[in-house]
Parts: C-alpha cells; sequence; structure tokens
C-alpha cells in the first residue's frame, strides 16, 4: 500500500521545480487588521424566486493598494451566498459578461443534466442563460462555479466561486445557529500566489506536466477573498459552511488551541449527529458544515497544516516545517446573542447498503507520470496517460449509462496521485474507504471524496441526463479535470 511519504521521496525530482513560488505568503497587512468579507445573501424566495447573476470581470485587492484582475458573480470577485427553498421553482438569469465562454455548474443540486451547467452548457460573451430550477432535496451547502472544459481551473482561480445554501426549514427545528453573517458564515478558503505587484496570474499551459500533476497551489491562504480575516462572533455557537474552493490543495483544518469542534453536514447535508473532531481534513470541492463553540470568549485562530498527499512538498508553513498556518481568528464579542445548545441528533440517516445495487463499476483514475506507487503495475498501460479507464475526456463520448431511479456500487481507484472524486447530479454514500469503514464524518451524503487509493460508493440515480446533456463525473483537481480526468454518464 502507498504511504504518504514513499509518495513524496519518490516524487522528489519531480515536484521540487514545480510548486508556484515559495511558501512566503506575501500578505502584506498586518494579519487579522482585515474583517471577514461577508458575501450578499440573495434570499430568492423574497424575491420570487428570480435570481440574476452577471459573470463578469473586476478588480480586487487582495493585498492592499495592489488591484489585481479578478472575475465575480455579480461582484468584483467571489459571488453572493444564494438562499433556494426546498419546493420552489427558481428562475435563474446569467449574463456572460466576460469576453471569454463559460458555464455555470450548481455543484451538489440535484437537477436534471440539462440545468446543471456541465462543459456542453455554454455561454458565450454577451450571451444569457436562463435555466429554471426546481429545488428538491435536504438542507445542504452547495456551491456554483464554471465548468468550460479546458478553462475551468483558469476561470476559478480568477475568482469566479459562490455559494449556495439549500433550506428545508431544519434550521429552526434543531435550534441551529441561522443568523446569516453572524453565527452562521459562509467560509471560502482557497489558496492564491502573488507576484509582487499583487496579482494574481494563471497561465493555461495545458503542456506543462508539472501544472497537470500537482495543480495550481499558491502560497498564500484567502478567506471569502481576504488574506488572514477576522471576524467578531457571538460568545456560543458558531456555525461556519466550510468550502475548499482550491484548485488542488487539500486543507487540514483545526484551531489553534486544538478545540473540539462539531462536524454537522457534508456536502449532500446533515449529519444524523453532531461529530466532534479536532482536526478536519477538506478536499477541493467539499464541504462541511461545522459547529465551533466560543462561549469561553477567547480569541482564536483556524489554521491549515501540511497537505499530507503532498509529503515533504505539501508544506505550508513559511520555513517549510511541518507547523500549521493561520488562515483567519475569531474574536468573540460578548454584545452578540448566541446559540448556546448542541444538538444531540440531527436527521434520521439510513445505514447505507449496496443490497439493491444494480450495477458495479470500476473508475482509475489516472493523472499520469507519477505512476511509481506500488500497484500500479496493474495499469501500466495507461501510465503516460490522463484520464479515466485509459481514455481521456471526450465530449463526444458518453462513458456510462445508468438507469433513474436505481442504484450502483462506484469503485473509484486513484493512481499517480490522491483524487478528490466528484459526480454530478447525484449524492452517494462512502461504503468503504482505503479498505475500511468512513469515518463519522463522511458517513451522510457526499458528493467529492479525496481517494488516496480506493473508495467503494454507493451512488444514488435521481435526476435524468441525456446524450445532448450528460452529466459529469471527474477529479476536482481542476488542473486534472481540465487535463482529461473526467468521463461523462447519462441516466434515463
Ligand atoms: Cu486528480
Amino acid at each position: 500500500m502507498l504511504t504518504r511519504r514513499r509518495f513524496a521521496t519518490g516524487s522528489m525530482a519531480i515536484v521540487s521545480g514545480c510548486l508556484i513560488g515559495g511558501r512566503a505568503g506575501k500578505g502584506e497587512a498586518a494579519p487579522f487588521s482585515t474583517p471577514l468579507p461577508i458575501p450578499e445573501l440573495i434570499d430568492a424566495a423574497t424575491q420570487g424566486n428570480a435570481v440574476k447573476l452577471k459573470v463578469m470581470s473586476g478588480q480586487h485587492e487582495f493585498i492592499k493598494g495592489k488591484p489585481t484582475r479578478t472575475y465575480g458573480y455579480s461582484a468584483p470577485v467571489l459571488g453572493p451566498v444564494i438562499r433556494l427553498r426546498r419546493g420552489d421553482k427558481v428562475a435563474m438569469t446569467v449574463d456572460n459578461a466576460l469576453d471569454v465562454v463559460t458555464t455555470v455548474h450548481w455543484h451538489g443540486l440535484l437537477v436534471p443534466g440539462d440545468n446543471d451547467g456541465g462543459p456542453q452548457r455554454l455561454i458565450h460573451p454577451g450571451k444569457t442563460w436562463r435555466p429554471v430550477l426546481t429545488i428538491d432535496q435536504p438542507a445542504a451547502t452547495l456551491w456554483f462555479h464554471p465548468h468550460p472544459h479546458h478553462d475551468t481551473a483558469r476561470q476559478i482561480y480568477m475568482g469566479l466561486t459562490g455559494i449556495i445554501i439549500i433550506d428545508d426549514g431544519s434550521d429552526a427545528r434543531l435550534g441551529l445557529p441561522r443568523t446569516y453573517g453572524v453565527d452562521d458564515l459562509p467560509i471560502i478558503l482557497q489558496d492564491r500566489s502573488f507576484d509582487s505587484d499583487g496579482l494574481i496570474e494563471y497561465d493555461n499551459n495545458d503542456s506543462d506536466p508539472l501544472e497537470i500533476i500537482y495543480g495550481a497551489r499558491g502560497d498564500t491562504f484567502i478567506v471569502n477573498g481576504a488574506i488572514a480575516p477576522f471576524a467578531k462572533v457571538p460568545p456560543g455557537l458558531v456555525r461556519l459552511r466550510l468550502l475548499n474552493a482550491a484548485n488542488a490543495q487539500n486543507y487540514e483544518m483545526r484551531f489553534s488551541d486544538k478545540r473540539t469542534f462539531y462536524v454537522i453536514a457534508s456536502d449532500g447535508g446533515f449529519l444524523s449527529q453532531p461529530v466532534a473532531v479536532t482536526q478536519l481534513n477538506i478536499s477541493p470541492a467539499e464541504r462541511f458544515e461545522v459547529l465551533v463553540d466560543f462561549t469561553d470568549g477567547k480569541a482564536v485562530e483556524l489554521e491549515t497544516g501540511p497537505d499530507e498527499e503532498m509529503g515533504l512538498f505539501g508544506r505550508v508553513a513559511p520555513d517549510g516545517s511541518a507547523d500549521y498556518v493561520p488562515v483567519m481568528r475569531f474574536e468573540p464579542n460578548a454584545a452578540i446573542p448566541s446559540v448556546r445548545e448542541l444538538p444531540t441528533r440531527l436527521i434520521e440517516l439510513a445505514p447505507a447498503s449496496p443490497v439493491s445495487a444494480v450495477q458495479h463499476r470500476q473508475f482509475v483514475l489516472n493523472s499520469g507520470l507519477c505512476g511509481s506507487r506500488p500497484g500500479a503495475e496493474t495499469h501500466a498501460g495507461m501510465l503516460a496517460l490522463v484520464g479515466i479507464n485509459g481514455k481521456p475526456f471526450d465530449m463526444k463520448r458518453i462513458d456510462v449509462e445508468t438507469k433513474l431511479g436505481t442504484t450502483e456500487v462506484w469503485e473509484i481507484v486513484s493512481v499517480g496521485t490522491a483524487h478528490p472524486f466528484h459526480v454530478h447530479g447525484a449524492l452517494f454514500r462512502i461504503l468503504s474507504i482505503e479498505g475500511a469503514p468512513p469515518a463519522p464524518h463522511l458517513t451522510g451524503w457526499k458528493d467529492v471524496v479525496l481517494v488516496e487509493d480506493k473508495a467503494e460508493l454507493l451512488v444514488a440515480f435521481n435526476r435524468s441526463a441525456t446524450k445532448a446533456h450528460p452529466f459529469m463525473y471527474h477529479c476536482h483537481i481542476l488542473e486534472h479535470e481540465d487535463a482529461g480526468l473526467m468521463g461523462q454518464y447519462i441516466c434515463t
């Protein structure tokens, strides 16, 4: 079995030239001097369930006094948080004001393939897309981002990321913190590299094998578009909707005082009960909702540590040590009213059982070159290829045909490095991961899972997709996806 350490050692020569910049952390302002930006909340139901988004370019000062060109949704960078209610039909209007083609994919939203915003659903410059979204799934934190093939990584890196909150009324029933921007905070985690002028640069260089293998990894962490911000929070329970919107990096989150916090939801919605953790790994595109108790009134930092999948080269501390680095700070303020009671139960979640699965399929994800792991001989023919089951993405090829209303077991095998595997149009439960049952916080519904070696997923297909607008499945390291680690399925 591959150990992370062996991956690092074996790949040292290749990796040494590929990380973008040093781990210097070029945020020049004093840390924790910028308030956490809170994206505008669009509550669709309060505006007739009609939501308008403009995909636009803008300027944003990640570093004060040094504006850089960015992209955003109705904003210079990032986008709004859109609250959608279960049972509603929402008319979206998406104007593309960029000078390049884009798409908007509603990541985690269960809608038919023609509304999913995959790479077939192009919105050309100056054009408008008007999908009507029927909201029918449990409460969850989802997100939206571009998905045009070969340009997804760059467009997200430039700032195109927004959050969707599905509201099914359970927040009030469970007594959870739910005051947006006060005790219910979107936390969009990303990393970027800045040049000496404060610019973010993303070179769409499909021929650079190192960029393809490792993805874009910046040396500076940003939260909601700010470097090392602070948030004033009530002295009680605060709900953080954590989204890893990085191109490639896995975040190893913990608090500076190593306090216990509680995972209440994963990608597809609530867990059956809060799961106490002191550390939480979040891979690209994953979401976790957590409750953090600030009753003690003490300021504390949220930190991230070395990306274990990168071995020595995943270290994030400026001195190259195995230390954690702060990404933001929370400052409890006694004047803010707070929720104090942690629920003991959240929802009923049936055990995940493969008994009724109608198919078993295997997907081998290969990101090329770094195939020197033990066991890789089995896939020796594919080592030079970036693709799934030996085939790079082809928009003209339907790889899998599924049946509406069925479940299947999908076995995901990673070659080259750990891959965060994502399925559109469906949610899944993890049956096993690396040969063992999933950790408690991974037992709920998900749409992304980091697969180091192998995972077995029970995928539930409840939305239709045709050949004209199939659903995608792919690695969510965006450079892997753009390079061809993607397939498509229909559901009829
Ligand atoms: Cu990958």
